[in-house]
């Protein structure tokens, strides 16, 4: 690549020197490599509608029809990513941090979980974190109270950090005055790499784990389902996303495609994040009629087939990278303006040949991405179940509210001001209703 990319062979030891200096492993320099050399080619990083066809109909959760194999168990993590930050709702830590329910914060909502599943299936369920520098500290402090969820790099790995990439000139963005500046997280898509390069990959696999259920923190509807885990283990497929009927609610977020290159193989599925859809198609990116189903962040990944990609692809899988612009100091709009590449993890289903997505009911799904879900969120539209998951109430038919709060109340502190105790109270009545 560095041969007919004369700007990478250029720029690239620049990078590798900066990487090499801050001790980051071979794994996390591969993923930034590809990624550079993906922006240097100059190729464009969008999907547009004329490389897409939508796909029509996907098995359904209620449709599988298999005998649950709960020996599969002893074989499985159940991983949370929690790395993000949660800065659109003007937060500095992390965003599981926040109170949802009765006192209750979606880490200790999570701890309850893992520890009602341990109980419920009567074997100690393998639990992991993919945390970031920034969330691990607060993070582990706050499951110190849960230490049968395990402690250290049993509970939690840290995800990588990439360098920032000055957009004029894509040279290593440097701030002298703030060093740490110069580095963003890549992504949830780092997952892979970062469990490549600290080692969890290997470790887990050496204690036989085989199957990997991945989700967001923010999302409590995403518990570890056996169904689901025996449909997945006896596909023999490599990955399989879960993905949701999409409303008039969820018109960001990212959708499934078809691969139009590839139309004839059911492997060619894609996922198109916001961030990849051009201005142009926007209308129809947000056409919840065309484009049916999105994708919730839950899934499922056979470990075995995800080293034997790493080792076939040469330490990097290919994941599509997205341009992120910014300016180095996020909090300084006339500082240097810079690139951040950053990819996603469910994108990762067009690197995996064979891989499936499966409709899934929206109960396991209630994402919180911004003040207004976190207001749905904590009012009786969802319910506290007694396995810990907060639900939307059945009486919704599966329509989540749709809150629209101005835009005075976009950070998490201005909304608390707002609303000081009631909303607090509602979630405590609907869940006294449920005598839980
Ligand atoms: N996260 C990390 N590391 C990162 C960035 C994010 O661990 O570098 C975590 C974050 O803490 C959160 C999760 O990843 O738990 C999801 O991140 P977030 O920014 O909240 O979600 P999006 O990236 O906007 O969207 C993801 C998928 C999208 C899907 C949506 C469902 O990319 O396809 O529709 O989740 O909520």
């Amino acid at each position: 690549k560095e041969a007919s990319n004369p700007k990478m062979a250029a720029l690239w030891p620049k990078y590798e020197e900066k990487m090499r200096k801050e001790g980051l492993n071979e794994a996390a320099m591969a993923a930034f490599k590809y990624n550079f050399s993906v922006l240097t080619s100059g190729e464009s990083t969008m999907i547009p509608e004329s490389a897409i066809n939508p796909v029509d109909s996907l098995p359904s959760y209620e449709s599988l029809n298999v005998q649950t194999d709960p020996a599969l168990l002893n074989r499985t993590v159940v991983l949370k990513l929690n790395g993000g930050l949660g800065t659109g709702m003007g937060l500095e830590k992390a965003k599981s941090l926040l109170p949802v329910t009765g006192g209750l914060s979606f880490l200790d909502l999570i701890a309850q979980q893992v520890k009602d599943m341990k109980t419920r299936f009567g074997t100690d369920v393998k639990f992991m974190l993919m945390n970031s520098f920034s969330t691990s500290d607060d993070t582990l402090a706050a499951l110190s109270k849960y230490p049968e969820l395990g402690t250290g790099s049993d509970l939690e790995f840290v995800q990588n950090k990439a360098p920032k990439v000055t957009e004029a000139d894509l040279t290593p963005a440097s701030w002298p005055s703030s060093p740490d500046l110069e580095w963003c997280p890549p992504g949830h898509g780092d997952l892979y790499p970062a469990m490549l390069g600290s080692g969890t990959l290997d470790k887990l696999l050496a204690k036989g784990i085989k199957y990997m259920f991945v989700s967001n923190s923010d999302n409590l509807g995403a518990t570890l389902d056996l169904q689901l885990l025996t449909y997945f283990a006896k596909s023999g497929s490599p990955f399989m996303m879960e993905v949701a009927s999409r409303t008039d609610a969820d018109k960001k977020g990212g959708h499934l495609a078809e691969d139009a290159k590839h139309p004839w193989m059911t492997a060619g599925l894609l996922l198109r994040e916001t961030a990849q859809c051009p201005d142009e198609d926007e209308k129809e990116f947000q056409n919840v009629g065309k484009y049916k189903f999105f994708n919730t962040n839950n899934l499922w990944v056979d470990l075995e087939a995800l080293a034997k990609q790493f080792k076939d692809k040469g330490g990097a899988l290919e994941l599509p990278v997205m341009k992120n612009s910014k300016t180095v100091d996020p909090r300084d709009k006339k500082s240097t303006k810079v690139v951040q590449l950053e990819t996603a993890m469910g994108a990762a289903i067009s690197c995996f040949p064979g891989a499936t997505a499966v409709v899934v009911p929206r109960s396991r799904f209630a994402p919180v991405k911004t003040t207004n879900d976190l207001f749905a969120l904590r009012s009786d539209a969802y319910l506290q179940t007694p396995d810990y998951r907060i639900e939307l109430d059945p009486k919704r038919e599966g329509v989540p509210p749709n809150v629209k709060l101005d835009g005075m109340y976009k950070f998490v502190d201005a909304m608390d001001a707002m609303v000081p105790f009631s909303l607090q109270l509602f979630a405590r009545f609907s869940t006294a209703r449920l005598g839980c």
